[in-house]
């Protein structure tokens, strides 16, 4: 939002100066390009020095956001390009989502002062992630909330941290030299001074080609089942468990902690009937309640299995579930759906439909 969308900066710069100017103290745009990017109590204590108490510091810095509010709210512009460009991708049937490391409460404002909250399907913040740029995490969420593969989004950036982030997401990125001069930004796949050199036909052209790193995976979005066993359950496991695949990019679209009993067993397991381990693999199955997951993500059941490693925890690599929980082949921690086709059954055997949630 910041350096894409509007020039927030000179903004901050004028809320600070008309606080200080009621106090006394003059705030020069020098002083302003010394503290940019520090937070506000960071600005306070380097401007006021050793003159600064509690009370001094909650009346600035509640001046300060009641002057930027009431600037922004006035006169806030959208950097040029910005709204064609919003209106025309919206209209050749693209999802748009906006990814900001502000608080939301500073996204709100500018997008409604400037009417242009209508064009995002998803908003993510500073609260909805962990980690900010350089890392993907903002980029991969707003994909994942619009149902689509990474490498089918665009990532429009001024910031050298967010070209990384686009980046490092395997997304295609538009840098604009808004805030850092063209050499900074050439990470990205195409750097311009203005949005108005972006159009629908450029980012169209930039999704169907391919650079080395923005590589089209085209992996499916699947759904696997997973069952947190007895042994793992007996051991305090499953919060471990589920952190695993969690982890790696899995989200839980359904969960239940459940008895099985011998019917849904020799049904989950109906392929092994006949086996010498099926009826002890019945019982062991059926000795305590387990926590039964739906996982959804790209790739799922094989990054299930993966993550799960070898049926036999002493084969299996290290690193995997059940190398680090496993205690055998039967008290093997975890079970995961094989196939497609396995995984629709052992879903239905498990979960209503609605107790299957989609991506949030
Ligand atoms: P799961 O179905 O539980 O995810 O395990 P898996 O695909 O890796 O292994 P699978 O061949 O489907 O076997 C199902 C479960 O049966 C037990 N088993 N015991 N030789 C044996 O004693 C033996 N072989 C398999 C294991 O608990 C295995 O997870
Ligand atoms: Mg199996």
């Amino acid at each position: 939002m910041d350096g894409v969308i509007v020039d927030s900066a000179l903004y901050h710069m004028r809320s600070w100066q008309e606080t200080y100017r009621s106090t006394g103290i003059t705030f020069t745009e020098q002083d302003f390009k010394h503290v940019f990017g520090m937070r506000n109590d960071e600005i306070i204590r380097l401007v006021l020095g050793k003159d600064f108490t509690d009370e001094k510091f909650k009346a600035i810095a509640q001046a300060k956001e009641v002057a930027f509010r009431q600037l922004i709210r006035s006169y806030v512009k959208p950097l040029p390009g910005v709204i064609k460009l919003l209106d025309t991708v919206d209209a050749a049937g693209f999802l748009q989502a906006l990814v900001s490391s502000t608080p939301v409460e500073n996204i709100d404002l500018i997008i409604d002062s400037l009417g242009v909250r209508r064009h995002f399907r998803e908003i993510i913040s500073g609260y909805d992630v962990t980690e900010g740029k350089p890392s993907p995490q903002g980029y991969l969420l707003a994909a994942h909330r619009l149902g689509v593969h990474p490498a089918d989004c665009v990532v429009i950036e001024d910031a050298v941290a967010g070209v990384e982030a686009a980046r490092g997401g395997r997304m295609k990125c538009i840098a604009v030299t808004n805030t850092h001069p063209a050499e900074r930004l050439a990470a990205a796949d195409m750097v311009v001074s203005s949005l108005e050199m972006v159009n629908v036909g450029i980012i169209e052209r930039l999704l169907t080609q391919n650079s080395g790193l923005a590589e089209r995976s085209h992996m499916p979005i699947e759904k696997s089942l997973v069952l947190v066993k007895p042994d793992a359950m007996k051991r305090r496991l499953a919060g471990a468990i589920i952190n695993r695949f969690e982890q790696r990019g899995l989200t839980v679209v359904g969960m239940k902690l459940i008895h099985m009993d011998a019917t849904l067993a020799r049904r989950h397991y109906a392929v092994h009937e006949g086996k010498p381990f099926f009826d002890g693999l019945v019982k062991y199955i059926t000795s305590t309640p387990i926590v039964a997951i739906i996982f959804e993500g790209e790739n799922a059941i094989e990054l299930i299995r993966r993550t799960m490693g070898a049926t036999d925890p002493a084969k299996a690599e290290k690193g995997t579930i059940r190398a680090d929980f496993g205690v055998d082949i039967q008290n093997n921690a975890v079970h995961g759906s094989d196939s497609p086709e396995n995984a629709a059954k052992e879903i239905a055997l498990f979960f209503k439909k609605g107790e299957i949630y989609g991506v949030y």
